[in-house]
């Protein structure tokens, strides 16, 4: 195939970012079509990817037949119809977390996918592209320093948006941890607990922050997280405790936000992504581990009022995601 004509859904941080990387980073696709429905923000990404046309809505996109793949940056309540779209249309898809907002929403469409027989869906957990991260994975499936133990992460954003709602500390943030900790482990998570400390009292009416979120996993691992979203910088630092040794990544200096700090990560996603597509063998992560995530969600929601552990329950995985 000649190169890949993606079209971004959404420009908004993540969007442009993505249209700037296809354009200028990524080799082997083009952004044909950049679908926003704000005129200002479409024209600065038009700016960026020579070439492409802007619409206002995807049907437009679908419609002209100008796309091979489909990249979505929308906001995640967008994300359930914008992925169904592609799905029907017989397009790849790289959809950004979340995959949508609640489970049912993203049983949906583990549900349309399966029904169409092949992989179309991936979603953007772009931890397991980094390379720190890539590896500590491997040192722990390998088994040379015994087994995992225990997962202590760092989570630290450098202030909250306008709007900000205190569940957002888990749906927005600690949904990486809560795909990233399993992926790293092998092992799904089985509960989850949200502890309290002293509230930052610079924090904004309704938000108590940071939080420790306990993870225990099917295996026995216990991980916790410190969500802290009024942190000096950006920073995700996670360390593994093996039975023979202990591993940290993550020291990477400040960052203000993770397009800097993940930025080869994304890079090398969105590149690994284009070629799969490319190769008709898509194996990122998937519509299934999108479902988990938006479970895992739920869960921890309910946990940041609950006392004590909330309980993941979660099907068996369908042997078209094994
Ligand atoms: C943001 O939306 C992201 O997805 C980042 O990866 C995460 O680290 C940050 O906490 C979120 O706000």
């Amino acid at each position: 195939m000649s190169e890949l004509r993606v079209g971004v859904v959404g420009t908004g941080t993540m969007g442009s970012d993505h249209v700037r990387r296809l354009t200028r980073t990524t080799t082997g696709a083009r952004v044909s079509v950049v679908v926003e429905p704000d005129r200002e923000r479409r024209t600065a990404a038009l700016a960026v990817a020579p070439g492409a046309v802007g619409m206002a809505g995807l049907d437009e996109a679908l419609a002209a037949g100008v796309l091979d793949a489909v990249l979505i940056a929308a906001p995640g309540p967008q994300h359930e119809s914008t992925v169904a779209a592609c799905v029907r249309a017989g397009l790849p898809t790289l959809c950004e977390k979340p995959l949508t907002p609640d489970p049912e929403s993203a049983w949906r469409l583990v549900e349309a996918e399966r029904a169409g027989g092949r992989r179309l869906i991936q979603v953007g957990f772009m931890r397991r592209y980094d390379v720190e991260y890539a590896a500590l994975r491997a040192r722990i499936t390998e088994g040379r320093s015994g087994e995992l133990l225990m997962i202590h992460a760092v989570h630290r954003n450098a202030g909250t948006p306008v709007g900000y709602a205190e569940s957002m500390l888990i749906t927005d943030s600690v949904v990486h941890e809560l795909d990233a900790v399993p992926w790293l482990a092998g092992s799904p998570i089985t509960s989850i607990e949200v502890r309290r400390g002293r509230p930052n009292p610079r924090a904004a009416a309704g938000l108590r922050e940071p939080i420790l979120v306990l993870l225990r996993l099917a295996d026995g691992t216990l991980a916790d997280v410190e969500m802290n979203v009024l942190a000096a910088s950006y920073q995700v630092i996670t360390e593994a405790v093996l039975a023979g040794d202990v591993v940290r990544i993550g020291d990477v200096g400040h960052h203000a936000d993770y397009t800097t700090r993940f930025a080869e990560a994304y890079d090398r996603e969105v590149q690994a992504w284009v070629d799969s597509v490319a190769a008709q063998a898509i194996s990122g992560p998937s519509a299934w581990d999108g479902y988990v995530a938006a479970v895992c969600c739920r869960a921890g929601v309910q946990a940041l009022t609950a006392e004590g552990p909330v309980v993941v329950d979660l099907p068996p995985r369908p042997t078209f995601y094994a």
